[in-house]
């Protein structure tokens, strides 16, 4: 990115001038985004700054372990808004983080880092770099600018930042990963990144429940339209005999786009109020816009839709039809 080291610097400009920070990341917090606020938490704080750090509920099991999260306000927004500085992270518009209009209309500065496609240029500082897989990689670029070896990031903050890259890049399998994506997770392994809690806890851990459900979805895994597409209803009633939630489903979706000429995965969910669905690809099709039909969003390679006032069987079939049109042409 052309103006790298230009936006980098301005951030580091505001981020020296600064002494009060407010710092968030988006609903819905995930590695990136809570790993980033905690490195950039924990590296203010050494610098002597104060930092009120704001994560929106809830914070999965599978980050509880990342390190100064007894820090992080988790849905609780402060009473008193006196922050000079404003970090906002990872939030492609000012609404990304949830309900902060009080603190925002405060700020003298607002700083934005992000590196999604449409991220807006709304705050005074902006540094929205596409080509970057994660934030955190982009926040390694930030500590590493700074020429001073006290702001490298600590191995706690290497922990979160390699947290955040390890998760965005789908464990460097997504095509987000590049040659500087592996150069970072190099250079925070270097600095003490703790590889073996992170894999542990994010890749190789599951609950008995969670793994019975796994059985059950590949049980109830329908092939159609000449193996092109694969479908998995999960009802209430397969959730209530394994006593498991519709939360507890996370990484079901992507595992019928092993099979070779699988082109969709459709994972859909009877939940108590609605019935909802995540769409994979294997290869060429844009799932995303398939789940705009639906009025629905995401990527090209994975999105999902919600439906409400309509039975699982019909949002099934609906999507079905939709899938075919999509892939009856795909040799
Ligand atoms: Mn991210």
């Amino acid at each position: 990115m052309e103006n790298r080291t230009e936006n980098l610097r301005a951030v580091w400009q505001a981020l020296l001038q600064g002494q009060n920070f407010f710092i968030a990341g988006h609903l819905n917090p995930d590695g990136d985004s809570l790993g980033c606020t905690l490195a950039v938490t924990s590296l203010l704080e050494r610098l002597g700054k104060t930092v009120y750090a704001y994560a929106a509920p809830a914070i999965g099991n599978d980050l509880k372990f990342l390190p100064g999260l007894d820090k992080v306000h988790v849905g609780v927004l402060p009473t008193n808004n006196t922050f000079d500085t404003v970090i906002l992270l990872e939030c492609s518009d000012r609404n990304r983080g949830g309900d902060l209009q009080a603190v925002l209309k405060n700020a003298k500065t607002l700083i934005n880092i992000d590196h999604h496609l449409v991220s807006e240029a709304y705050g005074d500082v902006n540094h929205i770099d596409s080509g970057a897989s994660s934030t955190a990689e982009i926040i390694f670029q930030l500590f590493e600018e700074s020429e001073d070896p006290v702001c490298l990031p600590t191995p706690d903050e290497a922990t979160c930042l390699y947290t955040g890259l390890v998760t965005d890049t789908g464990r460097f399998v997504h095509s987000n990963t590049t040659a500087e994506s592996l150069r970072v997770a190099s250079a925070l392994v270097a600095l003490g990144a703790d590889l073996a809690t992170i894999n542990q806890i994010i890749y190789f851990t599951k609950s008995y429940i969670e793994l019975k459900l796994l059985g059950r979805a590949f049980e109830k895994m329908e092939m159609r339209f000449d193996n092109k597409y694969s479908q998995i209803i999960l009802t209430k009633r397969d959730f209530e005999a394994l006593g498991a939630t519709p939360a507890q489903t996370q990484g079901i979706v992507s595992q019928p786009t092993m099979i070779p000429g699988v082109e969709v995965s459709a994972l859909i969910k009877e939940e108590p109020d609605k019935v909802s669905v995540n769409l994979r690809s294997r290869n060429g099709v844009d799932v995303s816009k398939i789940a705009q039909t639906f009025n629905g969003g995401g990527h090209a390679r994975a999105s999902g839709f919600k439906v409400t006032g309509q039975t699982v069987s019909e949002v099934a079939e609906s999507l079905a039809e939709v899938v075919q049109n999509v892939v009856k042409d795909i040799q």
